[in-house]
């Protein structure tokens, strides 16, 4: 577990002022870096989208589907964040993108300094520094990551259908904190239990502002809908 996020604390040293006293400046300090990180992404003039989930939900998939189907029309870099190796990088690098692999080495989240090093070093890859989207996929966990502003513009939860519906409410944070909620491998609708609307209504009580999207990677179903949302972020951005 991190030592940053306080995940790793006993139960009986959270009353300790002087623990909660370094958390918070740690915090602080990740504040004010994320807030340089926003100011370098926009110098870059991309948006940047944060995506957290549960390990497995489907983030890098998504990312691979995205690639495809977007072409060069939208230019897409990746800052990809694991515990350790660089299997998502190279699955990206595949699909021909600037891409950067940060591995936390036991962190279970990223935080604003690894990313101003991540965006650094993707300035450096071919077209690195001339993108439009810059997507940061989290380390896979619902938790941590909520607390971390990144330097994104855009924050997005993912739950697939397998996990089961009732994420939002059992991690609120996550969905307070983001802008888009993402239902993902709705194909496999047909052998979870996962009614859908009751998993938004549920998502859309704790955060009215969400906007929720269910889709497929695999099949290809709702992607109009997340193009169409990605071609927007864009337009605003100008
Ligand atoms: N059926 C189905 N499977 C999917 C879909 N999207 C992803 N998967 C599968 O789910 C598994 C995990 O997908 P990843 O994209 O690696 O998930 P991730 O969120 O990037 O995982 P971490 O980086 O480990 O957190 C893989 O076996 C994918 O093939 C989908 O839309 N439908
Ligand atoms: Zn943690
Ligand atoms: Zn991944
Ligand atoms: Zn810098």
């Amino acid at each position: 577990m991190c030592d940053a996020c306080g995940c790793d604390l006993k139960p009986e040293h959270t009353h300790d002022s002087k623990v909660v006293e370094v958390h918070q400046s740690l915090l602080a300090a990740n504040t004010a870096m994320a807030v340089k990180n926003r100011e370098h992404i926009e110098k870059m003039g991309a948006v940047a989208i944060n995506m957290i989930s549960s390990p497995g939900s489907g983030k890098t998939t998504l990312l691979e589907k995205t690639i495809e189907a977007i072409g060069d029309t939208i230019r897409i870099g990746v800052i990809e964040g694991d515990i350790e190796t660089d299997r998502d990088a190279e699955r990206i690098r595949a699909k021909g993108v600037p891409v950067v692999q940060l591995t936390t080495g036991g962190a279970c989240h990223l935080d604003a300094a690894q990313v101003h090093k991540g965006i650094h070093l993707l300035e450096k890859e071919e077209g690195g520094a001339e993108l439009d989207i810059l997507f940061i996929e989290n380390v896979g966990n619902l938790v941590c990551p909520a607390t971390f502003d990144l330097g994104e513009h855009h924050r997005l939860v993912l739950v697939s259908v397998p996990e089961g519906p009732d994420k939002p409410a059992k991690y609120p944070k996550a969905f307070h904190s983001s802008q888009v909620f993402i239902i993902s491998k709705t194909d496999l609708l047909p052998y979870f239990d996962f009614p859908v609307e009751e998993a938004k209504a549920e998502a859309l009580q704790l955060n009215p502002n969400l906007q929720v999207m269910a889709l497929s990677a695999t099949s290809g179903e709702g992607f109009d809908q997340w193009l169409d949302y990605l071609r927007e972020v864009c337009r605003k951005r100008q």
